[in-house]
């Protein structure tokens, strides 16, 4: 329809609360600012990433020295798995996160506000281009799950 079209474009990014903020008890603080940010969650599930996930969900950083921890952080303990939507998703997610490291990211971000521990452990993960959410969707969510 004509006025649908006129919007700007929804996108659909994945989102990983990941493991410490899990164990920190963290995940009802970092939902309710996602919420707060106007995404709509279109998939949700608190699960065990396995070996080839992390290692697929990372796999352009297989070169890095820091890539068995981060892979080994990934697989540590539940994660919560999120598809979010919302216009210009992509970016509007990585700004409410913040900069990769906590200690440079600004406060008012998740990972300003919330992070205590030294990289990788920076609480979420986020898609960092459409197509790169395009990739990574389908490690963790089948069609049928998004709802
Ligand atoms: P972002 O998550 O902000 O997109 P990337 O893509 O540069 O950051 O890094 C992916 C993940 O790798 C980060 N979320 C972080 O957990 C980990 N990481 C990045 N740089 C380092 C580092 N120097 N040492 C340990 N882990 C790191």
């Amino acid at each position: 329809r004509k006025k649908q079209r006129k919007r700007k474009m929804t996108e659909r990014t994945f989102c990983m609360i990941k493991p410490d903020s899990v164990k920190r008890g963290l995940v009802g603080e970092i939902i309710k600012r996602i919420e707060g940010a106007g995404f709509t969650i279109r998939a949700a599930k608190l699960f065990n990433v396995s070996q080839e996930q992390a290692e697929t969900l990372y796999q352009e950083h297989s070169e890095r020295d820091f890539y068995q921890g981060l892979v080994d952080f990934a697989m540590e303990g539940p994660a919560l798995l999120l598809v979010l939507e919302s216009e210009g998703a992509v970016q509007k997610v990585r700004d409410l996160i913040g900069a990769t490291n906590p200690e440079n990211a600004e406060s008012g971000t998740i990972r300003g506000d919330l992070g205590e521990e030294e990289l990788p452990r920076n609480l979420v993960h986020a898609s960092d281009s459409i197509k790169s959410a395009e990739r990574e969707i389908p490690i963790f969510f089948s069609e049928s799950e998004l709802v």
